[in-house]
């Protein structure tokens, strides 16, 4: 078999990496580890940036995003038992974002590829890369025991932290920068109505918790657990009890509970890898880089590499133009680095530390330092509007 880009991985990233190129009449081909129930068994990401709403649009698959997804204005932080909004819609001179879930747009995606006849391989067993640095890399990949080969002229790592893409890359070119943070966040989905219209990040001497939504009828919401928590220990009601206890006082009176629809634990890393192209192969998401949720920046950093790789291979197929390929990596990192640093940031200014030594600070001048902090930032509007751009997600860079 042959095609243009192979892409590996059937996430948000290279479903819509393929609908993009197959808009411009690129020929790519997805192979996926896994079936596509699963991928879309795996509930994550609820707010999506501007630059990502405005790229599904251009794939062609916004419909349902546009008629069901919500446009947030605001969202509040609170903390001693205070709520500060931050109007996004204000601070910035009229930019939002939009609540609809990445289950949804993964599902929208699937059905977009399925009816342009687009090839996904799902289940795919020991997908290997090969001669990504000469012209001809190629993938192969098992189906039931069966051996089958994908030749092309680049491959699109879309795999995830854990994919085969990035270990491709021999480990003397590439250099790894990580974080891992002592916590996770324990994320509860249930079919009950969001306790607040707009999204509320609670800073609590219990812990951080936050309230979010994926519709009018549909909440999810978080709280900062010990790493050594298994899913197994919190009952539904635990979970309700704890997540009411961090909730502002006049905020948690209108708390609605009900049975759980998905109930998972996410350890919280801070993840780079540079560069993110190796010859003709790129990665692209969190094949590359992963940041605490704290930011809603992972699914959004995903889409900025996505629109970047995007842009490149249009102009080196349309255009016969290789040159630009070298700057992919360059204009990817450094819109992923400010995304890193702001979600490293969030999560430094709203986690409960205690007991925990950080940057060289005891746990005490460290919680001291981060509360002037989030006084200051929520305190003043010239801080508030420095939260406010860095959420609603800064530009995309143009090529050169
Ligand atoms: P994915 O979604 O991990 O997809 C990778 C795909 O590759 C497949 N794969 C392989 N395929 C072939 N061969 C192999 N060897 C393979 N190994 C893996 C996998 O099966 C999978 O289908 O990466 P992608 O596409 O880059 O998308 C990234 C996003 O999923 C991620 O950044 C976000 O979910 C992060 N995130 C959030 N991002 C936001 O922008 N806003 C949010 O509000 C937000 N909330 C979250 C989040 C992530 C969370 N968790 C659980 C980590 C909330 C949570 C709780
Ligand atoms: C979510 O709705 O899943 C969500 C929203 C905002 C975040 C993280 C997760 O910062």
């Amino acid at each position: 078999m042959k095609t243009q880009v192979a892409i590996i991985g059937a996430g948000p990233s290279g479903l819509l990496l393929g609908q993009l190129l197959a808009r411009q009449g690129i020929d790519n081909i997805i192979v996926e580890r896994v079936t596509g129930e699963y991928v879309l068994g795996r509930i994550r990401a609820g707010v999506l940036e501007q630059g990502f709403v405005d790229l599904v649009r251009e794939a062609g698959v916004s419909e349902r995003m546009d008629r069901e997804g919500e446009i947030h204005e605001g969202f509040e932080l609170a903390f001693n038992n205070r709520r500060v909004r931050i109007d996004m819609k204000q601070l910035t001179g009229g930019d939002t974002v939009m609540v609809y879930g990445q289950t949804e747009i993964t599902k929208d995606l699937m059905e977009a590829r399925a009816a342009a006849g687009l090839q996904t391989i799902y289940q795919a067993d020991n997908v290997t890369l090969h001669d990504v640095k000469s012209k001809t890399p190629s993938v192969t990949y098992e189906i039931n025991g069966v051996k089958h080969h994908l030749e092309c002229d680049y491959i699109a790592g879309c795999d995830g932290f854990h994919g085969v893409s990035r270990q491709t890359i021999p480990q003397d070119v590439r250099t790894e920068y990580e974080r891992i943070y002592p916590f996770g966040w324990l994320g509860l989905l249930s079919d009950t109505p969001p306790v607040s219209k707009e999204l509320i990040y609670c800073k609590h001497e219990r812990g951080f918790a936050l309230a979010s939504l994926r519709s009018a009828s549909r909440s999810r919401y978080y709280i900062q657990v010990p790493l050594s928590d298994k899913v197994e220990d919190w009952s539904d009601d635990d979970f309700w009890a704890e997540f009411k206890k961090r909730l502002p006082a006049n905020t948690a009176k209108n708390l609605v509970t009900g049975p759980s629809i998905e109930k998972s634990i996410a350890p919280l890393r801070s993840f780079v890898c540079e560069p993110m192209q190796y010859g003709n192969l790129f990665l692209v998401g969190d094949a590359a880089h992963i940041v605490p949720p704290t930011g809603a920046k992972g699914l959004n950093l995903a889409a900025s590499d996505v629109s970047a790789l995007y842009k490149i291979l249009t102009r080196v197929f349309k255009e016969n133009d290789k040159s630009c390929i070298a700057q992919y990596s360059e204009i990817a990192l450094r819109r992923v680095w400010h995304g890193e640093r702001f979600s490293w940031w969030m999560t430094n200014m709203l986690h409960n530390f205690e007991g925990l030594s950080i940057n060289g600070a005891d746990d005490r001048t460290f919680e001291k330092f981060m509360a002037s902090e989030l006084d200051y930032y929520t305190g003043y509007e010239a801080g508030r509007r420095v939260i406010a751009q860095q959420y609603v997600g800064l530009p995309y860079e143009e090529l050169e």
